[in-house]
């Protein structure tokens, strides 16, 4: 293992680092919103979304990759004066530590309440999120600690963007049984699909789906999570792709959102309380 921080390269115009075990997996994060814009397992293609036209600048989110949602989600809360999914991904994190291990790489990307922060939520907060990756698997980890004299509630989510061939094709596992809530037509139903299929925009938060599977013709990416109990199914369709100015026209056809998340039950922590929350994806075949 070694501890020394590793030169940064640019990516969108901002720095990054890529972090590469010697099996040939490599992942890259850029320091503004810890946001990882690629993933490629050995030997195999890249495994997210990233916009042509995405943009990385300072208060703006990248379109692709996986965002960095926190404290809110969306604007559900729990402090809905925040900006639309909160802080963390429209901010400069600052690179911690990296390590190369023989069979993985690994990166931990910090960020603290500062000023700016402060001027919208009033919460002294320490984030961390850790990304490793080895040979077919990218995990990443989101800790949160609670530094401060007050209580906060809180939601999360990786809001990650996987690069599909063609969203009509694509079968998602996982989701049966699960109750969710549907963002487009509201109301609340269980999920009877064993094989969820996709023709356009979808937008639902499906509770306790933590075990998903994406089957993409021969490819099969396991999609878990720990402690981020909801998955969030994400994809703009048409007609709202084409009124985004950071997508393609087509884009929608070859991404689909799979977040973990933590929003129908928001969490909360006391001074010096931590929680930690994972999401990991699993290359089976590609
Ligand atoms: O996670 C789904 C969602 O909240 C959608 O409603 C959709 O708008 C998407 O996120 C993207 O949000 P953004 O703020 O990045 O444009």
């Amino acid at each position: 293992m070694s501890d020394s921080l590793p030169p940064l390269i640019e990516v969108l115009g901002q720095p990054a680092l890529k972090i590469q075990p010697p099996d040939g997996s490599e992942a890259t994060v850029l320091l503004h919103g810890a946001h990882i814009v690629s993933w490629k397992p050995a030997g195999a293609d890249e495994q997210l979304y990233l916009s042509p036209h995405a943009v990385a600048a300072p208060g703006q989110a990248v379109r692709g990759g996986v965002p960095v949602i926190f404290p809110q989600f969306e604007q559900r809360g729990p402090d809905v004066s925040l900006p639309r999914h909160g802080l963390a991904r429209t901010r400069t994190w600052k690179l911690d530590e990296v390590r190369q291990g023989r069979d993985h790489a690994q990166a931990t990307l910090v960020l603290n309440d500062d000023d700016s922060t402060r001027a919208w939520w009033p919460h002294a907060f320490h984030l961390e999120l850790t990304v490793s990756v080895s040979r077919e698997r990218l995990d990443v980890e989101l800790h949160a600690h609670n530094p401060g004299p007050s209580t906060w509630p809180f939601s999360a989510a990786l809001h990650t963007y996987l690069a599909v061939s063609d969203l009509t094709t694509v079968r998602l596992q996982g989701l049966d049984g699960c109750r969710f809530i549907d963002n487009l037509l509201g109301g609340e139903t269980i999920e009877d699909h064993p094989e969820k299929r996709f023709h356009g925009e979808i937008d639902r938060i499906y509770a306790q789906a933590t075990n998903l599977l994406l089957r993409d013709g021969p490819r099969r990416l396991a999609i878990e999570s720990d402690n981020l109990p909801d998955a969030v199914i994400w994809n703009p369709g048409p007609d709202k792709c084409a009124d985004m100015k950071d997508m393609p026209v087509d884009g929608w056809q070859t991404m689909l959102c799979v977040e973990a998340a933590r929003v129908l039950e928001p969490a909360t922590l006391g001074p010096d309380e931590s929680w930690t929350g994972r999401q990991t994806l699993i290359l089976l075949s590609a």
